[in-house]
């Protein structure tokens, strides 16, 4: 694609923003950045890409400069649907997301990971398994990383694994993985999307470009993902497959893999560090996305030898009075907080809150009844969630993470588990889940340092 001296409006100056703006730069566009906030609420970067000869309009977004760019490209958190970028495309101005973008000018196959949830646990091990078999391998995407700085630095590895998400997915039009995994879907981001068939709609797209060569990953025991096998044209590998398919089966003891490259294969159950029947699922799901790259058995076991888990995903933070505190501030939807309650046997008391997307927090109800001792509620959500538990969950309310630490170190007795999954964003009170996951986990360190 020749961008040379072409008006390209960056709409969006975060991660993405700022990595698309250099880029373009270095390619020699004329690029303008807009951004709702303004300069001191971003923080830095505005003067260093003013230095580099980028127009900057801030605090707010010109509908001019919409229509009078030649390309219009756009940071995931941007809704698509903004009046601005509507007029821009009626006026015939491409409108393309980064991932669109940048996946043009990639030449390696793709790999790209898509769930409502374990979709960063998946890529990170993928990564590793296809690193461990001996390949050169970029893990970017959603996971923190933007495709475009990949491009920028000249696509040093040999493939590329992607995290996407349905922001994402909602402005493609030719991006083509090799290999797509959809992990499982459920309700999520109902602030952005009409309803819930909008957000499903949105994760298929990860298969629209796919052909028969291409491989499809889905989970078939996923009733909404299965939903949307029927439109794939790639050759669909499952996990939990039926006999007769290719893809993965987990057993008590082991996961068997049967696909077309591998034949029949096995792995211990021994060797996953991970807990829970959901990261199983990610598991089997990453190895046979590694299988279908070219990775190897020995590497994906070697890279689930090494694996114990990201931070803010049910990490254990401290066990202070034989009381585990568990920190699991990215469960920012109410399947992840179902999946977090699922790990464990022992009573939990469980933090709940933050800012509501629209999650349906009825549906935890008799995992609630069965699995937990107390429900601390916090945040903007509190009347939310308390209002859709109704008489059927008791629930104590307070405003901030510590006070609900402190409530929950004067309930808990010996073996319980205090769980943070908040099923909620954190913008209600922070930057982002990994701030929330910090500042819990600072509290309970220094109630660990207290009581010892
Ligand atoms: N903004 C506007 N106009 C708008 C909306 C936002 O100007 O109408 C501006 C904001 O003021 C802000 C900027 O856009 O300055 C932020 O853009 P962004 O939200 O796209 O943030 P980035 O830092 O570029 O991060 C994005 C992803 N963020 C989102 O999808 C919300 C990151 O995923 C991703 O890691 C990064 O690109 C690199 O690819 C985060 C995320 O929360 C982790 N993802 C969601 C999830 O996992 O559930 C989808």
């Amino acid at each position: 694609m020749n961008i040379e001296g072409k008006r390209i409006l960056v709409v969006g100056l975060g991660r993405t923003g700022l990595a698309l703006a250099r880029f373009l730069k270095a390619k020699a566009a004329r690029v303008t950045v807009t951004d709702t906030a303004t300069e001191k609420e971003l923080k830095g970067n505005v003067q260093m890409l003013i230095d580099m000869g980028i127009h900057m309009e801030l605090g707010q977004h010109q509908p001019e400069s919409f229509t009078a760019a030649d390309l219009i490209l756009l940071s995931p958190g941007v809704p698509h649907t903004l009046e601005p970028i509507r007029k821009g495309r009626e006026k015939g101005i491409p409108v393309l997301g980064e991932l669109e973008f940048a996946s043009r000018f990639i030449d390696q196959p793709m790999a790209a990971v898509t769930g409502t949830n374990g979709k960063t646990t998946t890529t990170a091990l993928l990564g590793e398994m296809l690193n461990r078999s001996g390949m050169d391998v970029f893990v970017g995407g959603n996971i923190g990383n933007p495709l475009i700085g990949y491009v920028a630095e000249g696509q040093p590895a040999q493939v590329a694994v992607i995290e996407i998400s349905s922001f994402q997915l909602d402005t493609i039009d030719t991006f083509k993985p090799r290999v797509a995994v959809l992990l499982n879907i459920s309700e999520d981001h109902l602030d952005r999307y009409p309803d819930f068939n909008a957000y499903i709609e949105s994760k298929g797209k990860i298969f629209q470009n796919q052909t028969p060569e291409d491989i499809a990953i889905i989970n078939r025991k996923d009733s909404v993902s299965r939903r949307i096998v029927k439109g794939i044209r790639s050759s669909i590998w499952y996990v939990n497959a039926q006999p007769e398919e290719d893809g993965a089966v987990i057993e008590e003891d082991r996961i068997v893999f049967h696909t077309p490259v591998t034949g029949t294969l096995s792995l211990n159950l021994s060797d996953v560090r991970l807990s829970g029947r959901h990261n199983l699922e990610n598991v089997a799901a990453a190895c046979l996305a590694a299988f279908a790259m070219g990775g190897t058995i020995d590497g994906c076991r070697s890279a689930l030898n090494a694996f114990i888990g990201l931070p803010h995903r049910q990490e254990d933070v401290a066990i202070i009075n034989g009381v585990r505190y568990v920190n699991d501030s990215k469960a920012t939807n109410v399947d992840a907080v179902q999946k977090a309650l699922e790990t464990y046997e022992n009573p939990v008391i469980l933090i709940l809150g933050g800012r509501d997307k629209g999650g349906d927090f009825k549906r935890l109800i008799p995992t609630i009844q069965n699995k937990t001792k107390q429900v601390i509620l916090t945040g903007e959500a509190v009347y939310n969630i308390a209002g859709a538990f109704g008489q059927e969950i008791r629930t104590e309310s307070v405003s901030t993470i510590a006070a609900a630490v402190s409530l929950a170190r004067n309930l808990a007795a010996p073996g319980d588990v205090v769980l943070l999954s908040p099923g909620c964003t954190s913008f209600d009170q922070y930057e982002n889940y990994e701030e929330r996951g910090e500042d819990f986990r600072r509290i309970v360190n220094a109630l660990h340092k207290e009581t010892a």
